[in-house]
C-alpha cells in the first residue's frame, strides 16, 4: 500500500475527528445580553473528508484534495426531530455556493454534515449561484427555504462579466432532503434577503423583502419590506411597504436585510437583521434587533440603537472581512435562543441568549436619537440614575 497515501489519510482523519469532537464553551462574563462561544461551530474544515478527497490510493496516490471547500457560512437554522439543524451555505473553491445540512445534538458544538449536500432543483432559468437560505416551518405544514438565486444580467454588455440579477428562490420540503422548487418570487426590483413569515396574515403568505436598485445597491429601496402573496406557488410582490427603514449615520445607512424569520414572543415578534455602513475599510456588516406587533408583524414597536453584535477578534477577518451576517436562529422550548451567525463570509459561530433577555434588551435599550447630543442625553440619564 502507498506509504504517502496511508500517512496522510491517518493524519488528516485524526485532525478532522479531533475538530468535530471539540467541546465548545461560552466566553464569560460577556455583556449579559448574550454569550458568544469560543470556537466557530462550523468551518470549511468541518466538511466531510469524503467530500474533499478521493479515498482511493489507486486514483489519489498523494491523498490530495479533489474538491476544495472555501467556506461554510450564512446558514438557515431550525430545531428538527430533536436536533439543532443548520442549512449551511457551503462555498467551493470554484466560488459556487450550495446548501448542505449539518446537525448537532446540543446546538453549540459537534455539528456534523449529512453525507450528501442538498440537490436543489432548478427552474427553467437555471441559477448560477444559490445562497443564504432562510428556513420557515410554515403553519401550512411545509418547511420552506427562501434563498438568493443569482444569475448573470441578461442585459449585461458583451464582455461585462460581473453584472448580475438577484431574485428570491423558493423551495419546500418535508424532510430537508427532497425539495420541491417553486417559481421564484416575482418582483419589480431585484431581491435578496427575502424571508417567509411563519404564519398566514389575513389568510395570505407574508414575506419580508429587501427591494434593491441593483445587484449590490439597495439604493432607493428604503429598507426591509413587507409583502403579502395569495399563492406561494405563484408568489408575487404586489404592494410592498417598508417596515424597517434605513437612516443617515446609523449602522444601517447603506443597506439592511431581515435575518431569519422573527421569533413569536408574548410581547411581539422579535426580529434579527443585518445593517451595513460604508467606511474607509469597505462595508461593515453588523447585526441588530427590532420588535414588531404581535397582531401586525409589520408594525414596529421597539428598536434599540446600534448593533447587537459586531465583528470581533478573528470574526473580523475572512473572505469578505468585517462582516457579520445571520439568517438562522433557534428558540428552544425552554426559551433559550441559539443565534447562529457567520463571520466575514467564511465560518459559522453561535451566541446564546434567551427570549426574555432579548426582549429586555429590545424594550429597555434606548432607541437611536440620530444625533451625538441625544446619545449623550441617554448616557447622562443612566449615569444620573446610578450615581444618585
Ligand atoms: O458579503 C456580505 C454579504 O453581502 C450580501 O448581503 P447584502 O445583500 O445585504 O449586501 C450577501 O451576498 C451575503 O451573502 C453576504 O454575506
Amino acid at each position: 500500500m502507498n506509504h504517502i497515501f496511508q500517512q496522510r489519510l491517518a493524519a488528516v482523519t485524526a485532525e478532522h475527528e479531533q475538530l468535530l469532537a471539540l467541546k465548545n464553551e461560552p466566553v464569560l462574563p460577556g455583556n449579559g445580553i448574550f454569550e458568544r462561544y469560543k470556537n466557530p461551530v462550523l468551518t470549511a474544515a468541518h466538511t466531510p473528508l469524503f467530500w474533499r478527497y478521493d479515498l482511493s490510493p489507486e486514483t489519489n496516490p498523494y491523498f490530495m484534495e479533489r474538491f476544495g471547500i472555501n467556506g461554510t457560512f450564512n446558514s438557515g437554522a431550525m430545531k428538527w426531530n430533536g436536533k439543532y439543524i443548520m442549512v449551511v451555505r457551503v462555498e467551493g473553491n470554484d466560488r459556487k455556493s450550495f446548501f448542505a445540512v449539518a446537525e448537532s445534538p446540543n446546538g453549540v458544538d459537534n455539528f456534523r454534515f449529512w453525507d450528501y449536500p442538498i440537490t436543489m432543483p432548478e427552474t427553467e432559468n437555471p441559477d448560477t449561484n444559490v445562497y443564504d437560505m432562510r428556513l420557515t416551518a410554515h403553519e401550512d405544514g411545509w418547511i420552506y427555504g427562501i434563498f438568493c438565486s443569482e444569475r448573470r444580467d441578461p442585459n449585461a454588455p458583451a464582455g461585462e462579466l460581473s453584472m448580475a440579477v438577484a431574485a428570491a428562490g423558493i423551495a419546500r420540503t418535508k424532510d430537508l432532503k427532497n425539495w420541491e422548487r417553486l417559481p421564484d418570487l416575482k418582483s419589480q426590483s431585484q431581491q435578496r434577503n427575502v424571508v417567509l413569515h411563519p404564519e398566514f396574515v389575513n389568510g395570505k403568505y407574508a414575506f419580508y423583502t429587501r427591494p434593491q436598485d441593483g445587484f449590490i445597491d439597495a439604493g432607493s429601496g428604503g429598507g426591509i419590506g413587507w409583502a403579502l402573496a395569495e399563492d406561494i406557488t405563484q408568489a408575487e410582490v404586489a404592494g410592498e411597504t417598508i417596515i424597517n427603514f434605513r437612516y443617515y449615520h446609523t449602522i444601517k445607512e447603506l443597506k439592511n436585510g431581515e435575518g431569519p424569520h422573527p421569533i413569536k414572543t408574548a410581547k411581539g415578534w422579535l426580529h434579527l437583521a443585518h445593517g451595513v455602513r460604508a467606511c474607509a475599510a469597505g462595508l461593515r456588516y453588523v447585526l441588530y434587533l427590532y420588535l414588531t406587533d404581535l397582531e401586525h408583524p409589520e408594525k414596529l414597536i421597539a428598536e434599540p440603537a446600534g448593533h447587537l453584535l459586531a465583528p470581533h477578534g478573528i470574526e473580523r477577518v475572512g473572505d469578505v472581512s468585517n462582516v457579520l451576517f445571520a439568517n438562522g436562529w433557534i428558540a428552544d422550548d425552554d426559551g433559550i435562543v441559539y443565534l447562529y451567525y457567520a463571520s466575514s463570509d467564511t465560518r459559522m459561530h453561535v451566541a446564546v441568549s434567551s427570549v426574555d433577555r432579548l426582549l429586555d434588551y429590545c424594550l429597555n435599550t434606548a432607541p437611536d436619537g440620530y444625533r451625538s447630543a441625544t446619545s449623550v442625553e441617554t448616557l447622562c440619564k443612566l449615569i444620573d440614575k446610578n450615581l444618585k
